[in-house]
């Protein structure tokens, strides 16, 4: 970066910042269609304010131009709390709890995003991973026998070299680090989700897949890797269109709220299937066989109000509706003013004006991603009944020794500030 010297000391918004960027290069690098989203997401995002006044409603145009969020799967809690560790050096927090179980088409993991929490860490650098975790412990996924292999296979492996967690600890502790010491730093964090090229053990890969092909990504391989890095645009219709038009074939639809006449709400993706990539497979007689494997894709964004619990259920009622986008203007009214007034979603101080943007994930779109993605159903004995298998939020959080942030406090506590 220009102008820092070595002995700058640098905080946690800038390492975070060069987390991202460090990132987004591996991955361009990685998935080539990713750098084709990322243009012409900034086209969109240009064109969207040379017309639109208020087009940085939903934070500035350079916070917006450089957002990413990206997805992370991990085996188990141990697993869970070293990312935990590593993203804490970046300030990034875990906020939120996602049972994508009990999703309409369930996916076998329990997922959290890391993020930073405090307004001015967001407006510096939003990056936020989805971490996703193997529910091993469901019986309805895994039978006992299988269950006790995947967990002494996830025992056996090293996500993340020791050194590298002492050293994000060390920086946790003392709020950031020496730029000489940030680049090796970083590089190693980014190194550390790169897609490995270690050979993958096929018949135990193919058994898993026999679960899930979430549960062969996630357990079936040595490492975890980036799986999506996703940019954010002001209007994603336009994108969605602008992409077709360049022969990208997108899902068949946009993920969450529909498009309304009144304020954005929430979280609106799409994705597109990655291309399959070059992977080496041990074989049973110990030969090395060339393959390909899907894991990966591109996905892209638009954000709009964080929603109060009440507007969460109106959201949650009109989304249920034979036709949402029909049914939306019985729910939700078209102006901030009202939507303020009505105590639907949050807004700085009260002030219609300031709406504060939605930072979080939704499940159902989270599974509907994930799903679009997978080449077949996860394999469940009987996916009915509302049985947690021990999961929750709690549990989670002593998993991994953290405060699990609820995302309903954090927007709580940002409104009663006055507005920017
Ligand atoms: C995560 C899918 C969820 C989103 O944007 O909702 C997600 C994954 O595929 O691991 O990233
Ligand atoms: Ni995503």
């Amino acid at each position: 970066m220009s102008g820092v010297k070595r002995q700058d000391w640098l905080v946690a918004w800038q390492l975070r910042a060069r987390f991202a960027a460090g990132l987004s290069a591996m991955y361009a690098t990685e998935v080539p269609a990713y750098s084709t989203l990322v243009a012409v997401a900034a086209q969109v995002n240009k064109d969207f304010a040379a017309q639109h006044r208020n087009a940085e409603r939903f934070g500035s145009l350079a916070r917006v131009t450089a957002e990413r969020h990206g997805a992370i799967r991990v085996g188990n809690a141990a697993e869970l709390a070293d990312v935990a560790d590593l993203f804490a050096a970046f300030g990034m927090r875990p906020v939120g709890y996602y049972d994508l179980r009990c999703a309409e088409s369930p996916i076998p993991v329990v997922s959290t995003a890391f993020r930073p929490i405090d307004p001015n860490e967001l407006a510096r650098n939003p990056f936020r991973i989805f971490t996703s975790m193997l529910a091993v412990e469901d019986p309805r996924y895994f039978e006992p026998e299988l269950r006790a292999r995947v967990q002494a296979f996830l025992g056996r492996r090293q996500l993340f070299d020791p050194a590298l967690l002492a050293q994000a600890r060390k920086i946790a502790a003392e709020g950031g680090c020496y730029a000489d010491d940030a680049n090796g730093f970083i590089a190693a964090a980014v190194a550390a989700f790169a897609l490995s090229a270690e050979p993958i053990d096929k018949s135990w890969y193919d058994e898993l897949r026999r679960v899930s092909d979430v549960a062969a990504d996630i357990a079936g391989v040595s490492s975890t890797h980036i799986n999506h890095l996703t940019p954010r645009v002001l209007d994603i219709d336009d994108l969605y269109r602008r992409m077709t038009e360049r022969g990208i074939s997108m899902i068949d639809k946009i993920q969450g709220p529909p498009r309304a006449d009144g304020p954005d709400v929430l979280l609106r993706q799409t994705s597109f299937r990655a291309l399959a990539e070059p992977r080496r497979f041990r074989l049973a007689d110990d030969g090395i066989a060339e393959g390909t494997l899907r894991v990966r894709f591109g996905e892209v964004e638009a954000r709009g109000v964080a929603l109060t619990r009440k507007g969460r259920a109106r959201y949650d009622a009109a989304m249920s509706a034979a036709n949402p986008a029909d049914a939306w203007g019985e729910h939700f009214p078209a102006t901030d003013e009202e939507m303020a007034a009505d105590q639907l979603a949050y807004y700085r101080g009260g002030d219609p004006s300031a709406p504060i943007v939605y930072e979080d994930f939704l499940p159902a779109s989270a599974a509907g991603i994930f799903r679009s993605n997978l080449d077949r159903d996860p394999v469940a004995a009987d996916m009915a009944g509302s049985e947690d298998y021990g999961y929750d939020v709690e549990w989670l959080a002593g998993a991994i020794g953290r405060h699990i942030h609820d995302p309903y406090e954090l927007y709580e506590a940002i409104s009663q500030e006055a507005p920017a």
